[in-house]
């Protein structure tokens, strides 16, 4: 398998054919329960001595080959099929994370995660810092010895922020903390962050890996011994598992990944590139352009720069609403990666938890505008936007 290249690895890498049916496409199975052949088969089982599975709610056969799947494609141990991304972060949080401990995190992260830290780890007696992570520095000043965990997420949500994940990755094995890598945004074909030393990856699969806006999943992908900890003491005893069929889904969806990606993210590019120069825009973010502040950090360390371009309007949010308003093939909807392209204002939608004081240091101004690109004919896309963008009212000091 390790000497395929990565687009045969999506389609191929822990499916064969069943061996019962030699069915090609991925079985599905929805038994909760697992006969054993003996009482001692099923202790081993059970204590992890064997590979199995016993209980709907720590696994079943086809989130493990999703799992196994995963794994081979972020080049980690092992992984963790869980219901939502949300499930896959706050798992992963909460395994390294006890009361009296403490986590350094990036300080645009996405919302959910936000509320996460914010409102229910403080319950557990977790505290955290949102940290400047392009600030290396910064983050090695915000290390206590409390501090367990370092948690970033790159390209950020909404606003792009590129992260640099070796650096940041050598910094937490300097401290002896594991480093965990929301990789969301780009998904294993752009970017790998266990090879760039992460100790865990998350994804919300629920985005580009299953890819079709029909799932919620999460996948964690990790060391065996601390995905074995989370199955057992969190995914297990909180129930935050996968379903066959979600899983089933999931694994469909990654064998067109690459493809998709790719034209999300060249359509992106595009988009970008239109949008920069148009005179009703301000502002925008997006790690292909050179005027991207971590662009060559982006190149360096992306394969490409995924399907998600964030701007700012002329005229803020007044003028943000009349242009997300005028779209005809963009919806205005939360959610991204999906193949129709969906457009959202992060202040009042993904991150409306974050108070509005807090909005500014995380770059979400109120005119801030996340676009995730679909996979229609990119030129559909732009002349949607060009007519929308006609509505704004423009100050008579820019030229149209
Ligand atoms: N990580 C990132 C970077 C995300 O964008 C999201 C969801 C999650 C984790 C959580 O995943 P979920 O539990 O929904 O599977 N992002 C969303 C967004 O931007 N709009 O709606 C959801």
């Amino acid at each position: 398998m390790g000497e395929w290249k990565f687009d045969t690895r999506l389609i191929h890498a822990a499916q064969k054919p069943d061996p019962a049916t030699r069915a090609i496409s991925q079985t599905v199975t929805p038994a909760v329960a697992y006969a054993f052949t003996s009482a001692e088969a099923a202790a081993a089982v059970v204590s992890g001595e064997a590979e199995g599975v016993y209980y709907g709610r720590y696994g079943n056969p086809t989130s493990r080959v999703l799992e196994q799947k995963i794994a081979e494609l972020e080049g980690g141990e092992d992984a963790l099929a869980v219901s939502s991304g949300m499930a896959a972060i706050s798992i992963s949080l909460l395994a390294f994370l006890k009361q009296g401990d403490h986590v350094v995190v990036t300080k645009d992260v996405y919302g959910g995660t936000y509320s996460f830290l914010t409102s229910l780890a403080p319950r557990f007696g977790i505290e955290f810092d949102f940290v400047d992570c392009t600030d290396i520095e910064a983050v090695q000043r915000a290390i206590k010895p409390s501090t367990k965990a370092l948690y970033i997420e790159t390209p950020s949500n909404p606003c792009l922020t590129v992260l640099d994940i070796r650096a940041l990755s050598s910094v937490a094995k300097r401290f002896a903390i594991p480093m965990i890598v929301d990789n969301t945004f780009m998904t294993p074909y752009l970017q790998r962050p266990i090879e760039l030393g992460a100790d865990v990856v998350v994804h919300s699969a629920t985005k580009y890996i299953n890819g079709h806006g029909d799932v919620i999943a999460g996948l964690i992908v990790g060391k065996e011994q601390h995905i074995h900890m989370m199955r057992k003491k969190l995914m297990g005893d909180l129930g935050q598992n996968l379903n066959s069929w979600e899983s089933f889904l999931a694994l469909r969806g990654l064998k067109t990944m690459g493809l998709r990606v790719e034209r999300h993210c060249s359509s992106a590019q595009k988009i970008a590139e239109f949008l920069e120069i148009h005179p009703a825009i301000e502002n925008v973010y997006y790690p292909g352009l050179q005027s991207h502040p971590q662009h060559l950090l982006a190149k360096k360390q992306m394969k490409a720069m995924g399907g998600i371009v964030a701007f700012e309007v002329r005229g803020g949010f007044k003028e943000g609403k009349t242009f997300i308003n005028s779209l005809k093939l963009a919806m205005i909807s939360f959610s991204l990666g999906d193949p129709e392209t969906l457009v959202q204002h992060p202040a009042s939608m993904t991150h409306y938890s974050i108070p509005p004081g807090e909005r500014a240091k995380f770059g979400i101004t109120d005119g801030l505008i996340r676009f995730s690109v679909g996979l229609e004919d990119p030129e559909d896309i732009i002349a949607d936007l060009n007519q929308a963008l006609q509505k704004i009212k423009l100050p008579k000091s820019v030229n149209n």
